[in-house]
C-alpha cells in the first residue's frame, strides 16, 4: 500500500476537516509513527498541514507538483493516467515512455516530467519545457488500428486539449492542422506522436504532449516570446497542472473509447468545428516541395486535403504549414 496516496486520499474525501493520526493509521493500515512519517515527508514536498493536539492534521494546502499522488487521488478514468511515472528533471518524456511501453508498460500509462532538458519537438526540433511552468506528459496507447490510421490519433489528441483548455479556462484554443493548439494565434501547446510497428500492426504509440500552462513570458527564450503562449498568459491566472492534467485524462479517455467504438467520425466533427485550418489559403512545405493552396478538408484518414490554383487536390500527410487568409 502506498501510504502517502492514502492520506491524499483520507483528506480529499473530508476537505478542510481535522483527521486524527489514530484514524489515518487505520485507514491506512500502519501505525502512527509510520503516519507521522509520511505527514513530514508530504510537507517536504510542499504540503502544508496544520496539527492540533487530539483533533489530529489537517491539510491546508498542496502545492502545485506533479507527483503521482497528485494526479491519481480521486482521477476518474478506466485506464487513461491509471499508472503515473513522474519525474523531475529528464531529457525527455518521450523516451522514457518509449523504454516504458517496451517493457511492457500498460496503455494508459502516463509518464510526467517537471522539466526536461531535451523535450523534443517534431522533425528533430526541440521543444522549450521549463520547470514547474508546463505539463510535459508522454501517454502510452496501445490501439488496434491499422497503421495508416495513426495520425486519427494526433488529432484526437488535439480535441481532447481544446476541451480540456475550455473545461479548466473557459477559454476557446483553435486548432492548426496537423497539431498545434493555439490561443490568440500563438502556440501553447503542442502534439508529438511516436509509434512501434511491425508490418502493419501497431505496438504502441506515444502521444508527447507539451503544454505551456504558467509559463510567463520571460520564461520563453527571445526567439518564442513573439510566437508562443500560455494558459496563464491568456488567462491571467495561475492555472494548477494536477487537476488540468486529470481533465485531460478524462477528455481523452471518452473520445479514445467513442473512436475505437465508432471510428474517426465523430472526432473529425469536433476536430473540423475548432480547426482554423480549412478553408483558408496555405503553404504547405514537406521534405519534398512546397505547395500553395487552400485547405479544403480533413480526409477520412486524418490527412489535410489542399487545393492548388488548378483545382487539383493533394493529400498532404506529415508537413508544416503557414496559414494565410480565408479564402
Ligand atoms: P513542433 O515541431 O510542432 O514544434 C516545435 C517548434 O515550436 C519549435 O521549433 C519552436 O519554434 C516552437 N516551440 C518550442 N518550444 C515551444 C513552447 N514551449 N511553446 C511554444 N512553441 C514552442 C510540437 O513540435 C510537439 C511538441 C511535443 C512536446 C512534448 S512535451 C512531452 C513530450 N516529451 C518530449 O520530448 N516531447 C513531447
Amino acid at each position: 500500500m502506498n501510504i502517502k496516496l492514502e492520506i491524499l486520499k483520507a483528506f480529499r474525501a473530508q476537505p478542510d476537516q481535522f483527521i486524527s493520526g489514530e484514524r489515518l493509521s487505520e485507514l491506512c493500515n500502519c501505525s502512527r509513527t509510520a503516519v507521522w512519517k509520511h505527514i513530514e515527508e508530504l510537507r517536504q514536498e510542499g504540503y502544508q498541514f496544520e496539527a492540533v493536539r487530539r483533533s489530529g492534521y489537517r491539510l491546508v494546502s498542496a502545492p502545485d507538483r506533479i507527483t503521482a499522488e497528485e494526479i491519481t487521488v480521486g482521477l476518474a478514468t478506466e485506464v487513461i493516467g491509471q499508472t503515473v511515472r513522474a519525474y523531475d528533471t529528464v531529457e525527455s518524456t518521450q523516451i522514457l515512455a518509449h523504454q516504458a511501453a517496451a517493457q511492457g508498460a500498460p496503455e494508459g500509462t502516463v509518464v510526467l516530467a517537471e522539466q526536461q532538458t531535451g523535450g523534443k519537438g517534431r522533425l528533430g526540433r526541440s521543444w522549450h519545457s521549463p520547470k514547474h511552468a508546463g505539463v510535459w506528459m508522454s501517454l502510452v496507447l496501445r490501439p488496434d488500428i491499422p497503421l495508416p490510421r495513426a495520425p486519427q490519433i494526433t488529432l484526437l489528441t488535439a480535441v481532447a486539449m481544446v476541451k480540456t483548455i475550455k473545461r479548466e479556462t473557459g477559454l476557446d484554443a483553435d486548432i492548426k492542422w496537423p497539431n498545434d493548439i493555439l490561443l490568440n494565434g500563438k502556440k501553447m501547446c503542442g502534439i508529438l506522436t511516436e509509434l512501434q510497428a511491425e508490418s502493419d500492426r501497431i505496438n504502441y504509440l506515444i502521444v508527447g504532449i507539451g503544454v505551456n500552462v504558467n509559463t510567463r513570458a520571460e520564461d520563453f527564450p527571445p526567439e518564442l516570446r513573439a510566437l508562443a503562449t500560455s494558459l496563464r498568459l491568456e488567462s491571467g491566472r495561475l492555472i494548477r497542472r494536477a487537476a488540468f492534467i486529470q481533465t485531460f485524462c478524462v477528455q481523452f479517455e471518452q473520445l479514445y473509447q467513442e473512436y475505437l467504438q465508432r471510428g474517426f467520425a465523430p472526432i473529425r466533427a469536433r476536430w473540423e468545428a475548432s480547426a482554423v485550418t480549412l478553408g483558408r489559403q496555405v503553404t504547405v512545405r514537406t521534405s519534398k516541395e512546397t505547395l500553395h493552396g487552400r485547405a479544403v478538408g480533413l480526409d477520412a484518414d486524418g490527412s489535410l486535403i489542399v487545393e492548388d490554383a488548378a483545382g487539383v487536390r493533394h493529400k498532404v500527410y506529415s508537413a508544416d504549414i503557414e496559414q494565410g487568409a480565408i479564402s
